[in-house]
């Protein structure tokens, strides 16, 4: 990529992001912004200035070299220091004031980008901390828009339906067992924790071609699942018993026993051929075992996602390498749910699997730990913390998700009993070799 390039393209996903903090910002009024909608989630107006202290403390203070916009409120907006339950009593930024605060430091971050000479420099180390920027803003988009799916209220964002299924997709797809080249050296803008490539034994394992649909979760539902001892761990029965989950979040049944979902304000009818969506790792892993599955290793669906059998080689996406499109898959809150299975036949990989990127981040069976050889950069506050908690991974990125924050490589954590982000699953199975 040339000098030119890399700002070209450094413009553009700086110019979305804040596009899209800006509608999940400004479709509400100044209480609602600085309102609790979930003990699980920061108040919108926390995450709006936080994109921007990151900002002025990752790009225009560290890299840029420039004097503070606001060292007074770095404390304020520091992840580590005030849980997200807390935030609210906090004394935050106004609105107003977080609008001012992001766009100065915005003003510089351009002034910063301007100054900087990328020809004939190691580019890629250039444009690493302004890709950073992008993907932790849009990180938080995605955050937002989950705190817009936990508000009450009247709907306040809009957008089309997705496409329609046009292709029959069911069943596993066989993975033959082998080496493949997992995470990547190479990507400039992939994060510590994707870094490095290495060589990763798999053996045979078949894959779901489709993730889990409202259809078949609803079966496991009817057939007792959320009721059934036997089906869970130990850990995952507690959870189910002491926060009563019986369903899916924002799932309600009528009368007539009928399921309905609310997405974003509206009350829906269950899509039979969607993903599930909003379910926790527990309820995904007892899914699995009443299915007589399992959840898939990360290797696993790296592997389903990015290895091609015929050139031995890893891609970035499952499609190859070119850039996402609106025709591989359903990211960049282009659409606010999951397109129904089907929907995306140019997105499937080598292998035949389908929707691995976009719709829904799909829970591993894997723990958030360091490949060989990690080192962690620029923060170990970004990955380095999480490793070795209590996380699972979770891969592909969901309709919430932007581009610039989702690849093959990219790697998602999150605790066990979360399902207030947008994930699903598919399950895999040990296969014997031929
Ligand atoms: C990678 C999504 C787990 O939201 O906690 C945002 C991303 N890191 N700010 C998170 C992140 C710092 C992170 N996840
Ligand atoms: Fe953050």
């Amino acid at each position: 990529m040339s000098a030119e390039q890399l700002r070209s393209r450094i413009e553009t996903v700086l110019t979305r992001s804040r596009a899209r903090s800006a509608a999940l910002t400004d479709c509400v009024d100044e209480t609602e912004l600085m309102a609790q909608h979930s003990p699980l989630m920061s108040p919108l107006v926390w995450d709006l200035a936080h994109i921007g202290s990151q900002e002025e403390l990752w790009l225009v203070r560290d890299v840029g070299g420039r004097d503070p916009v606001r060292p007074d409120i770095d404390e304020l907006y520091d992840a580590f220091k005030h849980s997200r339950s807390s935030r609210t009593s906090l004394p935050l930024l106004t609105p107003d004031e977080a609008r001012v605060y992001v766009q100065t430091v915005r003003d510089k971050a351009w002034d910063v980008l301007d100054r900087t000479t990328f020809q004939g420099r190691p580019v890629e180390k250039l444009g690493f901390a302004f890709g950073m920027i992008a993907q932790h803003e849009q990180q938080h988009d995605e955050t937002m828009l989950a705190t817009h799916q936990l508000r009450v209220g009247p709907a306040v964002l809009t957008a089309p339906a997705p496409p329609a299924s046009t292709v029959p997709v069911s069943g596993e797809a066989v993975i033959a067992g082998g080496p493949f080249s997992m995470g990547t050296s190479l990507d400039p803008w992939a994060l510590d924790n994707e870094r490095p490539a290495h060589a990763v034994h798999v053996p045979t394992f078949a894959i779901d071609r489709a993730p889990i649909t409202n259809a078949q979760f609803t079966d496991f539902i009817a057939d007792g699942g959320y009721e059934r001892r036997e089906l869970w761990t130990e850990k995952g029965w507690h959870h189910r018993v002491d926060a009563n989950l019986t369903a899916p979040q924002f799932w309600e049944t009528d009368s007539d026993g009928t399921w309905w979902r609310r997405s974003f304000g509206v009350r829906k009818p269950v899509r039979p051929h969607q993903p599930v969506v909003h379910v926790s790792w527990f309820e995904a892993d007892a899914y699995a075992r009443w299915a007589g599955k399992r959840l898939p290793t990360e290797a696993e669906w790296e592997k389903a996602a990015r290895y091609d059998a015929r050139t031995g080689s890893s891609h970035a996406y499952p499609w190859g390498d070119a850039e996402p499109t609106a025709a591989h898959a359903n990211l960049n809150q282009r659409h606010l749910e999951p397109a129904d299975v089907g929907a995306y036949p140019d997105g499937a990989s080598a292998a035949g699997v389908h929707h691995l990127i976009g719709d829904v981040w799909e829970w591993t069976s894997s723990e958030f730990e360091a490949y060989p050889g990690f080192e962690a950069f620029p923060y170990a506050e970004y990955s380095e913390v999480f490793l070795r908690g209590d996380y699972k991974v979770l891969r592909g990125g969901s309709f919430g998700t932007d581009e610039v924050a989702c690849r093959g490589t990219f790697r998602n954590w999150d605790h066990p009993i979360r399902r207030q982000i947008f994930s699903g699953f598919r399950l895999a199975r040990d296969v014997e070799p031929s």
